[in-house]
């Protein structure tokens, strides 16, 4: 690809044309079962490979070397914290945990890892990162010691100052496995009031919330969970995302 992961995304948000992300987390998905996933995405050819998790403790470049070995798809980091910096990627989504008030995910993970990423010459794409929750607490409010946003409008003001702040992107996430996905009123309610493309992940496992997603706003769709349970449904995820390209795009 010679654009750049930005680019993409930005270009493919002004013409309404929406993406598929496929999430890996190296902690869950390795070895033989990479490599078998990797051939199946490789076939159902998602836009983007997005590789993270949040609770390693170590560096995902082991990972990111096998992936980008195997696959052409661009692979853009999604991680948890510091550590897990990889300079192999094709970019990173440098991400702001906006939604909380937590100075680490904020800023300290940032300046730990900041030197390496400028070294690495990585694209680094700012994100305004906001959890948005429906009751149950999910692992990455544990692992952050945040809360998820519930109230509709504190999550747009939180999208728009995101967006004030110079985010490139915003990402609304429910959370890894969280029982429901972001709410479509909430992606609705956020699209009308930022013009930042938007990332929408957490909890979509079929392709009827993929739908009700990008109908409501979303521009790019991350899955990973479900994916990792159900390796073969990357198929029928990517093909959701192009039926609805093909009837929306003229
Ligand atoms: C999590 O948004 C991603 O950070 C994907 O969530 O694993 O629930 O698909 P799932």
């Amino acid at each position: 690809m010679s654009d750049t992961v930005l680019n993409h995304i930005q270009n493919a948000h002004s013409v309404g044309k929406k993406l598929f992300a496929v999430l890996i987390d190296p902690e869950k998905c390795s070895g033989d079962s990479l490599l078998n996933f990797i051939s199946l995405i490789n076939k159902a050819k998602p836009d983007f490979i997005f590789v993270g998790g949040s609770q390693l403790r170590h560096s995902i470049d082991e990972a990111v070397i096998v992936i980008k070995e195997h696959s052409s798809i661009p692979v853009v980091l999604f991680i948890g914290n510091a550590v897990q910096f990889s300079p192999n990627a094709d970019a990173m989504l440098v991400l702001s945990l906006i939604s909380g008030r937590n100075p680490d995910f904020l800023i300290g993970q940032h300046v730990e890892c900041a030197i390496e990423i400028k070294k690495s010459g990585i694209e680094a794409i700012p994100t305004g990162y906001v959890l948005v929750g429906r009751g149950q607490r999910t692992a990455v409010e544990t692992v952050s010691g945040t809360d998820a946003l519930s109230d509709t409008e504190t999550i747009v003001r939180t999208a728009i100052a995101g967006e004030l702040l110079g985010q490139r992107l915003i990402y609304l996430e429910a959370g890894s496995g969280a029982q429901s996905p972001v709410y479509d009123g909430v992606i609705a309610a956020v699209r009308d009031n930022v013009a930042t493309p938007l990332i929408v992940g957490g909890g979509i496992r079929s392709t009827s919330m993929i739908d009700k997603a990008l109908v409501a706003g979303a521009d790019l769709i991350v899955v990973g969970n479900h994916l990792e349970n159900t390796p073969s449904d990357i198929v029928p995820f990517v093909e959701t995302v192009r039926r609805h390209n093909a009837a929306n795009l003229s």
